[in-house]
């Protein structure tokens, strides 16, 4: 009865998100054992990807078991069945997660193309408004949450520039192969940061997908955007010696 029911995720989200905490697990092991077949000079870009996909981990434990959420409720009650009820599931653990793991992966990035601690902190500043403003909107139930959103929004677009910009003149200075492995891992997340303001649009800001479905789309998102990415940045440097990256 969906007038009066939670809008929340069923038994099928839960074992997704153990499925995806899963990939997290088995990622963290392999990006720390890869870690082992290099000396310890050698090892930042591989502990900053293990701690990510760790962190992961633990958020996609906490969603799996249905913890990590609060019910806000929706103002414009959907006239699809899936989405309509008394309180729609916001997870807030995702925040948690990203405002320590999106860092971590702007200074995987940056550190790739050289770029100085003053750019490398102020980027993750702005990087940080943009998960706290979507948590703020997320919590919202009146229409002050596009208020919220769009804050973000600049701030995601601050953010890419600063990847697609910036930080591509300064990886193209120091040589060709740190060129290519930083137009590899700016473009492959500049490319998939833009989709999770979408996701977030569809399920905690308009409540238009289920939260069984936005179960499926930010773990796809964070699959892409964590192990994936992990796997194609630590190939990437396979080759590159750190203090060329002043590190
Ligand atoms: C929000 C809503 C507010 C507007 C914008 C957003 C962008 C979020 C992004 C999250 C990236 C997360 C990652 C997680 C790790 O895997 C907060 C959804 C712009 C870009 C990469």
């Amino acid at each position: 009865n969906g007038a009066t029911s939670d809008i929340a995720i069923t038994t099928h989200g839960s074992d997704w998100y153990w499925a995806v905490c899963a990939v997290m697990v088995a990622s963290t092991i392999v990006f720390m054992g890869l870690s082992f077949t290099k000396p310890r000079t050698h090892r930042l870009f591989h502990y900053i990807t293990a701690a990510i996909t760790m962190v992961a981990s633990i958020a996609y434990f906490t969603m799996g078991s249905d913890l990590g959420e609060t019910g806000i409720r929706p103002e414009f009650i959907r006239t699809n069945p899936k989405v309509s009820g008394t309180l729609r599931e916001i997870f807030y653990v995702r925040y948690i997660d990203w405002v320590i793991t999106t860092p971590l992966l702007l200074m995987d990035i940056l550190l790739t193309a050289g770029l100085p601690w003053p750019t490398i902190l102020y980027t993750v500043l702005i990087d940080e408004i943009m998960i706290i403003t979507g948590l703020v909107g997320a919590l919202v139930t009146s229409s002050y949450k596009w208020g919220y959103y769009t804050f973000g929004c600049f701030a995601l677009f601050w953010v890419g520039w600063t990847l697609i910009w910036t930080g591509r003149k300064h990886a193209a200075a120091i040589g060709s192969d740190v060129s290519k492995t930083y137009l590899t891992v700016g473009t492959w997340t500049t490319f998939l940061w833009f989709l999770y303001p979408i996701a977030w649009g569809l399920s905690e800001g308009g409540n238009v997908i289920s939260p069984d479905s936005e179960a499926v789309f930010y773990g796809i998102l964070d699959i892409m955007a964590k192990p994936v990415f992990g796997a194609l940045l630590i190939w990437g440097h396979r080759g590159i010696d750190p203090g060329r990256l002043g590190i």
